[in-house]
């Protein structure tokens, strides 16, 4: 008789308060200060996920006629995600400037009193769109701290290469919601359980495949892509078993839902230049670069299809890159084909 699948009890889960502590030795300058942030940001994300989680009973209201659902709620939804990272980073304290896709300009966040150096770019709320169908969204967050010979924080200290970041994670509003992030030691992800209110280690040291059996992409946007891309859209779906082609495609229209896919089963994520788009439309500084260096600190790659996104010099806070980002052997493949070393048919 095979014994029953041993449930572990909720007291072995590590919270994510406990890790944070457990690693903070990972960052330089362990005052605790870091340790501060991440739970100033996974407080955020908390409320974040239960405003979420009424927005479908803000979905019914709104077919009532009483409010446009359409519109508004996803309007609503990323405003009120924006503010809610705002404020409990500007009540944390160990944030002095903040980058948000929902904001044109960056905003400061030091008081008087405060003395906090870290700088956080975010999408609040990405792929909101997809709410009112119900669909996983996210939010993503990059963390750098201000440069030692700066001592007032203003746009030209956040904009560093994805390299310099000292963190970088993200929140899937999905079946459960997940945080995952890294510090450069490794990809840990950690699942709400709403009935605590803990962020729990359920996914240790992620490692993302060298090779993966899927792609996402939006093909409606074929006919403006590049030769070597159209070649390699077509390569991939050529039949051949031995190579386990043709691959299969998911693409749901939420970055990160995609993304967080791709790292856990293997996959190739890529919205490519287009005529609508082209510089790309995902961002650079809080949607590219953080996805980066979660995805090669799990073993995977992120390029621009020219080069490395991580070593993007960045201009300005809101600038796009082209992204392809998922399974180390199918990015190379990518650049290959973009490069016109590999042609097909
Ligand atoms: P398209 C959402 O707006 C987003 O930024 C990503 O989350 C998503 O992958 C992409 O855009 C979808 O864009 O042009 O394919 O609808």
């Amino acid at each position: 008789m095979q014994p029953a699948s041993r449930i572990r009890e909720i007291g072995e889960f590590k919270t994510l308060e406990q890790f944070i502590i457990e690693r903070q030795l990972e960052v330089s300058e362990s005052t605790g200060s870091f340790s501060r942030l991440l739970r100033d940001i996974s407080v955020a994300a908390k409320l974040v996920n239960w405003h979420m989680r009424r927005a479908g009973i803000v979905d019914v209201f709104g077919q009532t006629g009483e409010i446009n659902v359409q519109g508004e709620v996803q309007q609503i939804m990323d405003a009120l995600a924006h503010k809610e990272f705002v404020r409990a980073l500007k009540r944390g304290g160990e944030c002095c400037l903040i980058g948000s896709e929902e904001h044109s300009e960056a905003i400061p966040m030091r008081t008087s009193i405060d003395t906090g150096r870290y700088i956080v770019l975010l999408d609040p709320l990405d792929g909101s769109s997809n709410i009112e169908v119900n669909v996983s969204v996210g939010t993503i967050f990059s963390i750098y701290q201000m440069p030692d010979d700066v001592s007032e924080p203003t746009l030209e200290s956040a904009l560093q290469p994805g390299t310099r970041q000292v963190a970088a994670g993200y929140v899937v509003y999905g079946s459960s919601t997940m945080l995952v992030y890294t510090t450069g030691h490794g990809v840990n992800g950690f699942t709400l359980d709403p009935a605590i209110g803990e962020f729990l280690l359920t996914h240790p040291e992620i490692k993302t495949p060298r090779t993966g059996k899927m792609y996402s992409v939006n093909e409606g946007n074929y006919n403006s892509f590049e030769q070597g891309l159209k070649e390699h859209i077509k390569w991939m779906q050529h039949e051949d078993s031995d190579s386990g082609r043709p691959l299969g495609t998911r693409y749901i229209g939420s970055f990160v839902a995609d993304f967080h896919r791709n790292l856990l089963k293997g996959g190739l994520y890529i919205y490519p230049a287009t005529h609508k788009n082209p510089e790309g439309k995902l961002r650079l500084m809080y949607e590219a670069n953080p996805l980066a260096m979660i995805v090669e600190e799990a073993g995977g790659a992120a390029s621009t299809g020219a080069g490395r996104v991580l070593d993007v010099v960045p201009t300005k806070l809101h600038q796009r890159v082209p992204v392809y980002i998922g399974c180390v052997d199918m990015v190379r493949t990518a650049e290959s084909f973009l490069r016109g070393e590999l042609r097909y048919p």
